[in-house]
């Protein structure tokens, strides 16, 4: 399981038995570095980093840590073991081999799903290109980095599927990974939420907690695919995952841990006037990453997902562990519905609600990581609780994008959203406030002001590390 460096695109899939695919990703490998000289971290090409790099697949392997240079980062194609005698686990074709091969018959749908999911890696990256000009510590630079180059990789995982397994329109679709930009008014990003502005850190964390958890979610029900590259591409795309939204949530809880002493050791409710990011404007961040979030599942009632699921190529997260018929034909889910003025839960055709069910899941665990930062406050002996806004708050897909509710779930008329929404979302004026505090640090061992140190550092390294090297 070994990965061979000698090669140029590290791999762990044969590469060298096959020139036309081989030459293929040759090719568009400049392509890909010369979009990450343009639109990845600015700055960045010459700091050597103490990144992770996956020098095989198995569990010791995949975290090899040494400083690089990110351009000579070895961006590469693994995909987690086969296992032998795989068969599809839901949908009409259950219990049929796995498929190594796209079946001709869902050419399309498959290759929109990857195309879909790889579009997001690139995007990520674009949205968070100026961030490391504001770090609050070199421990946070390199985590930034670390999920930057693990983002180009899993961009790589799905164009190595692109081009091994769709031919000519693979390769288009490929070039187009580089060529859709994200917020770019003509050619955006697919999905909405990878047009957003990610413009502090505050911003990062939020998005690597809610936003890479969506990533979780989705590569899960992709890992489940009967059609076995991408299902094995995305397990192993999910060992990575798991660091980015552990950036994600102890980012956001180091933030509100030091909002919390700041306003003890200052006797204070004002935290802002200490240099801190009050617990307020945290909520208002969350509401907004959070339900931007619950978009990326889709409506409730999708006969996309219904097919996908069907067709066996995009299952339930942890599907195996289900108990159930896992071909749904006769079940039912509880899905929300408005009735007049009110939200109701009725039942649907399972089949139809299986972006709900996920949403169903990402919500659940969305909300451990909601509890653990509640600790940090209450420890602290603060009376503040945070929470995660109503399902129908500023929503933008589905059953609630016609309507307004407040976080606590009232339903708003048009006028009263447009009076309180600036009570809800972060607006200019907090935006321009959490700028005044993003301000390089670059010394080994120092933190800004409003974030606590981390609990531990990365592969055990001292508080004082020097995790990036300026040149
Ligand atoms: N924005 O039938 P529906 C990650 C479209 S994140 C814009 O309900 P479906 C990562 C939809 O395309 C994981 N458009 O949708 C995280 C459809 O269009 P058409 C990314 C949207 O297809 C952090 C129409 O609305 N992976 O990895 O069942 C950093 C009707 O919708 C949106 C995936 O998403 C939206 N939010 O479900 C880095 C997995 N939502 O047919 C990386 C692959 C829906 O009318 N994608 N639409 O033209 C999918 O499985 C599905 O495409 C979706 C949507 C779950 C996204």
């Amino acid at each position: 399981m070994s990965i061979d460096y000698a090669e140029k695109i590290p791999n762990n899939v044969n590469l060298s038995d096959n020139r036309r695919l081989q030459r293929a990703l040759e090719k568009w490998q400049p392509a890909y570095l010369e979009w990450w000289r343009e639109l990845g971290p600015v700055e960045s090409q010459n700091l050597e980093v103490y990144l992770r790099t996956a020098i095989s697949v198995d569990s010791k392997g995949w975290a090899h840590f040494d400083h690089v240079r990110m351009p000579d980062y070895r961006w590469g194609i693994f995909l987690a073991p086969a296992e032998e005698g795989r068969t599809i686990g839901f949908g009409q074709h259950k219990g049929e081999p796995a498929w190594q091969d796209v079946p001709g018959e869902y050419r399309a749908e498959l290759r929109r799903l990857i195309v879909t999911q790889g579009d997001t890696e690139p995007a990520s990256v674009e949205q968070q290109r100026r961030l490391g000009q504001t770090c609050p510590s070199l421990y946070d630079l390199r985590n930034l980095f670390q999920v930057n180059v693990e983002e180009g990789r899993h961009l790589w995982a799905m164009v190595y599927l692109l081009h091994a397994h769709f031919g000519r329109d693979g390769r288009e679709e490929a070039d187009a990974m580089l060529e859709r930009h994200a917020g770019d008014p003509d050619r955006p990003r697919i999905l909405q939420a990878f047009n957003e502005k990610t413009p502090d850190w505050l911003s990062f964390f939020m998005f690597t907690y809610f936003q890479d958890r969506d990533g979780k979610y989705q590569l899960s029900s992709l890992a489940e695919s009967g059609f076995d590259p991408l299902a094995r591409s995305c397990r192993f795309m999910l060992t990575e995952e798991a660091h980015h939204m552990f950036v994600g949530e102890t980012g956001v809880g180091r933030v509100i841990a030091r909002t919390c002493q700041l306003m003890r050791e200052n006797k204070t409710d004002d935290p802002r006037s200490v240099g801190g990011i009050d617990l307020q404007l945290i909520q208002k961040y969350i509401n907004f990453h959070y339900s931007i979030c619950l978009d990326l599942f889709g409506a409730e009632l999708s006969t996309n997902a219904a097919t996908y699921f069907t067709q066996g190529l995009k299952g339930r997260f942890l599907e195996t562990r289900i108990d159930d018929d896992h071909v749904l034909a006769d079940a039912s889910y509880p899905v929300p519905e408005m009735k007049g003025d009110s939200v109701v839960m009725t039942d649907a055709s399972a089949l139809n609600a299986i972006n709900e069910r996920l949403r169903a899941d990402y919500i659940t665990d969305s909300q451990r990581g909601v509890d653990r930062w509640n600790k940090i406050i209450r420890d602290a002996g603060i009376d503040f609780v945070l929470t995660l806004p109503h399902v129908g708050f500023n929503r933008s897909i589905g059953t609630f994008a016609d309507f307004h509710f407040s976080p606590d779930g009232k339903l708003l008329t048009e006028a009263e959203w447009m009076n309180r929404r600036a009570q809800w979302l972060p607006v200019d004026e907090d935006y321009a406030f959490v700028q005044t505090l993003m301000r390089p640090v670059t010394e080994p061992g120092k933190m800004a002001n409003w974030i606590a140190p981390p609990a531990r550092g990365i592969n055990n390294q001292p508080q004082d590390f020097e995790y990036v090297r300026f040149g």
